[in-house]
């Protein structure tokens, strides 16, 4: 059975990104050559105990990185993916990406498996504070209510998703009948898993991305090419079979 016949009669349908769908917004991903600080492994830099050692230089990374989501825009892949929510009765986004590119496209309901780097909370009293003073770069944000250190709001490698938003994205792969994973590299886990979560659920499972990935072998499909061209073909195709008026 093919992905077009899939669209017909589909009325569930889960879909997970990764970096690859906001590639193409100008925000680099994490394992391109010129992908973010490249001589820095996002291990390195994307964990507790790199932040407790030199926070101003974890933070002048993700200053880096907030710096560039305030020149880039969703593409036409993100939006997409918000005509895919407006159109399927039971439909779920969980993404890997903390770029908020989802929001900015107009999805309602984005599971955020790792986090949101536009958000920050001081890690002893939680207090929430998105726009840290990171004016004097020689010192690093610090909490105004209790003076602990202030942290960007996303997942560390080591550190547990938070297991509500997981545990949702799961049961969505394991419920829905089609799944579609877009630009990633399904390197890290546990959002790596699932897609197999939806394929042992007896999900018709189909890989975005512009080359073959580590789990290409196991979808049923693997549609070569960019997001941002493939995606709204598909929302098309969607928009056709439910013969829905834009
Ligand atoms: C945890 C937020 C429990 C921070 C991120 C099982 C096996 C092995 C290892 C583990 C395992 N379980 C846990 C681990 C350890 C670890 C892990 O998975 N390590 C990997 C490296 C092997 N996982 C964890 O630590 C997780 N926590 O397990 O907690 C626990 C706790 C204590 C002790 C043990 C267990 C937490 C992981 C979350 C880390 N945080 N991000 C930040 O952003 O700063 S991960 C970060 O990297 C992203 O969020 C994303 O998940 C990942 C990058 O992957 P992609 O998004 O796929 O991007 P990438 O660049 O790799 O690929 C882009 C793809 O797009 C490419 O394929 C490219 O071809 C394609 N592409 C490019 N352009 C386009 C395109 N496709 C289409 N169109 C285009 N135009
Ligand atoms: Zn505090």
């Amino acid at each position: 059975m093919e992905l077009s016949a899939i669209l017909q009669r589909t009325r569930s349908i889960c879909v997970l990104t990764g970096a690859g769908i906001s590639a193409e917004s100008g925000v680099p991903t994490f394992r391109s050559v010129d992908g973010l600080w490249n001589k820095f492994r996002p291990e390195q830099l994307a964990n507790f105990g790199a932040f407790i050692r030199d926070p101003k230089l974890v933070w002048e990374w993700y200053n880096y990185r907030r710096k560039i989501l305030e020149t880039v825009n969703p593409n036409p892949g993100h939006i997409a993916i918000a005509r895919m929510e407006e159109m399927v009765h039971d439909f779920t986004l969980a993404t890997q990406n903390v770029d908020n590119l989802h929001r900015r496209a107009g999805n309602k309901r984005v599971l955020e498996l790792h986090g949101n780097i536009t958000q920050s909370h001081c890690i002893d009293c939680g207090t929430r504070d998105d726009r840290p003073d990171c004016s004097d770069e020689n010192k690093t944000p610090r909490c105004k209510s209790c003076g602990g250190l202030i942290r960007p709001a996303v997942v560390w490698f080591g550190e547990m998703l938070p297991q509500d938003v997981f545990e949702e994205a799961k049961r969505a792969a394991q419920r829905c009948d089609l799944f579609l994973s877009v630009g990633t590299s399904a390197l890290v886990y546990p959002a790596a898993s699932l897609p197999m979560a939806a394929k042992q659920a007896g999900a018709y499972t189909v890989e975005i991305n512009i080359e073959r990935t580590e789990q290409s072998g196991m979808f049923d499909e693997t549609l070569l090419g960019r997001a941002g061209e493939i995606l709204p073909l598909i929302a098309d195709s969607i928009q056709l079979n439910k013969g829905v008026k834009a």
